[in-house]
């Protein structure tokens, strides 16, 4: 049947969930969200009410994803409980859009690669919106129209204010890292080799269960070395960067740009403070292809396949980061159901 409007079901109204619910009710055409789930009544129906009233489900994934008034479910849990939003909805046949990571191993994201596949359909998109960001997409138009030779080496800053004390070492990989896993390789239209961590002076900001900052080296089969800088409580602001070295010139990524103030004997710009606005046009844009997508029962954006492979990397990085030592990545040949 055609979907004329996309009737949603979101799980998950924390922090993301209820700015995609105010997104998916406002700026994203097309589309209602007509239900909502989270582990607490209070969190559903707070994001009830931002999606004009909706129906709430509380602890209850089979039961919203099985509703039949639900068209696709969207999932913004934290990522350990991504699997079981996101296999209930294969099951169910509806499309489902997870924010990343699609699960927290490569061995739960494999489970959902088989499961998609045996249905035949695509049905799983992965939360991966850098692809959408205006300042990647021009880094890529200029690597893709050849001006510049090949990419050699890649620098990368991925620094967060601060995060909470239940964030650990390895989710500066799988809950952080995981951004530039999928972009870069994207980026740089190339497949992860191999991998290492290098720890160091851990900052003041930090505690034990945490070394902050970290840098990630990743070379991709042609060679290409990205250096990553991750630091999750840097404190002065969201800072992302991505600078391209390649054999005929430098692409450094344009971020949103913020006004330059002479005050107070100073000359100063502000920095992002947060991922919400940084990225604010790349999940309108990620949501709206969605939403068209989902209703013509086909996926553009990052597949499950692509949530697995960046699962395999992080699952390299994270064993890095125990050993230090280089890691190689398996990926395995891409099966011919994601092949474009
Ligand atoms: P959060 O902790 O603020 O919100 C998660 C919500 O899910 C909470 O309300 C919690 O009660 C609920 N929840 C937990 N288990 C549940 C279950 N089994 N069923 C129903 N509800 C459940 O987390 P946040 O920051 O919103 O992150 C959510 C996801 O979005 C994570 O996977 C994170 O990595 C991703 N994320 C992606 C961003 C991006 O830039 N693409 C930015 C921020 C988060
Ligand atoms: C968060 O979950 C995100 O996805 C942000 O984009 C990232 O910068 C942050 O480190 C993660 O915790």
């Amino acid at each position: 049947r055609t979907v004329m409007e996309l009737k949603i079901g979101l799980i998950g109204c924390g922090a993301i969930g209820r700015e995609h619910i105010k997104r998916l009710s406002g700026k994203v055409q097309g589309c209602k969200v007509v239900a909502v789930c989270d582990v607490f009544e209070e969190g559903a129906k707070k994001g009830a009410e931002l999606a004009g009233g909706a129906k709430v489900y509380v602890n209850d994934v089979a039961g919203i994803v099985n509703d039949p008034e639900v068209d696709a479910v969207v999932v913004t849990t934290p990522g350990f409980a991504h699997k079981e939003a996101v296999m209930a909805a294969i099951k169910a046949g509806k499309p489902v859009f997870t924010e990343k990571p699609m699960t927290t191993t490569a061995a739960d994201s494999k489970e959902i690669v088989e499961a998609e596949m045996a249905t035949g359909k695509h049905l799983v998109q992965v939360g991966f919106m850098r692809r959408y960001d205006k300042g990647y997409q021009q880094v890529k138009a200029l690597l893709d129209s050849g001006d510049f030779g090949k990419p050699l080496l890649c620098k990368c800053t991925h620094r967060n204010p601060e995060v909470g004390t239940d964030y650990n070492t390895p989710m500066a990989v799988h809950d952080t890292a995981i951004h530039e896993i999928d972009c870069m390789h994207w980026l740089v239209d190339d497949e992860w080799d191999s991998v290492q961590v290098i720890l160091g002076a851990d900052t003041k900001y930090t505690h034990p269960a945490l070394r902050d900052p970290q840098v990630m080296v990743m070379r991709t089969k042609k060679g290409v070395t990205i250096m990553l800088e991750v630091f999750v409580n840097c404190k002065f602001g969201y800072d992302i960067n991505c600078e391209v070295v390649c054999e005929d010139g430098v692409i450094h990524m344009p971020s949103p740009a913020f006004p330059t103030v002479r005050k107070d004997g100073n000359l100063s710009t502000p920095i992002e403070q947060s991922w919400i606005n940084r990225f604010i046009d790349s999940y309108d844009v990620e949501l709206q292809n969605w939403v068209d997508c989902a209703k013509k029962g086909v996926v553009e954006g990052p597949t499950a396949w692509d949530g697995y492979t960046a699962n395999l990397t992080a699952d390299a990085l994270v064993k890095s980061q125990e050993t230090g030592e280089i890691v190689k990545v398996e990926s395995g040949e891409k099966p011919a159901f994601y092949q474009n």
